[in-house]
């Protein structure tokens, strides 16, 4: 993957603004390609990292990162053939069980993924599996709510990295467990709204097994000259296709031998 940023300082940052705008007021705007058809996907990660460097001065705290498109139903969904990243802080973790404003959101939409946790910190190029589950000191059934800014959850690769891999809220809970009890790939769920399955499927599904999305994320992290610390909190991909959600929706992710995660959607 070239990381060759063509956009100008003032584009980048002006890109930034816009999609910050989009994120805090929850409107849609159109895909940054209509006015950048160039953009690269080097020039999506450096308005992330932007967005990144803003947030932190703005006082919230990174917590970890997140794989996205690392599922073929959601690579099929999205139409996006590429794994992207993006990064997680305190402001979008909401606790298990809890109703989750939707005011706040564009279009929200629900996915089920395994997350880790870190006991040490790791660095690319060349991370692999093994080096993931050795680096893992827990994982533990998650819910992302992800909100693309883009007009009709539709975009491109590079806006989407641009707009931080439409991340807006994530939700851990379940039993934590050692990454070497389980197997990863054979690890099955089911997604239930309102009482319905709306999605079902084994971890395996995210670019063979998870650890393996957690790898790729840290040799990116690499490309942007970044790495994982130790105690972070990485989502690993959505498992099946994203789900939307409205107010009054309750959504329970079930997750064999991790217990399930549960969370309801207010106004
Ligand atoms: C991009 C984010 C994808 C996942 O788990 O695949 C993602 C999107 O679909 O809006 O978080
Ligand atoms: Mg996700």
């Amino acid at each position: 993957m070239s990381m060759d940023i063509t956009l100008s300082r003032e584009d980048v940052v002006r890109l930034c603004e816009r999609i910050e705008g989009a994120q805090r007021r929850a409107h849609a705007i159109p895909k940054l390609t209509d006015e950048y058809p160039g953009m690269t996907i080097g020039d999506g990660y450096a308005v992330q990292t932007e967005l990144r460097r803003r947030y932190v001065a703005q006082g919230h705290r990174l917590v970890g990162w997140k794989a996205g498109l690392t599922s073929k139903a959601k690579m099929r969904q999205m139409g996006v053939d590429v794994p992207s990243i993006g990064f997680l802080t305190d402001r979008m973790a909401r606790a298990e069980n809890a109703a989750i404003s939707t005011s706040d959101l564009v279009h929200p939409r629900v996915e089920c993924e395994v997350a880790f946790v870190m006991k040490k910190a790791l660095a690319g190029p060349g991370c692999t599996r093994q080096d993931v589950l050795d680096a893992t000191d827990h994982v533990l059934p998650a819910v992302e709510i992800i909100d693309s800014r883009f007009s009709g959850f539709k975009f491109d690769l590079a806006s989407v990295v641009a707009d931080n891999g439409s991340s807006a809220r994530f939700v851990g809970g379940g039993r934590a467990r050692c990454a070497d009890e389980l197997d990863l790939r054979t690890l099955g769920v089911v997604l239930e709204k309102n009482g319905e399955i709306v999605g079902m499927g084994a971890a395996a599904a995210v670019l063979g097994h998870p650890a393996d999305a957690v790898a790729m994320l840290v040799n990116i992290l690499a490309e942007l000259g970044e790495s994982l610390p130790a105690g972070s909190f990485v989502l690993s991909g959505g498992i099946t296709e994203a789900v939307p959600v409205r107010p009054g929706d309750s959504v329970v992710a079930r997750f064999q031998e991790l217990g399930s995660v549960s969370m309801r959607f207010a106004e």
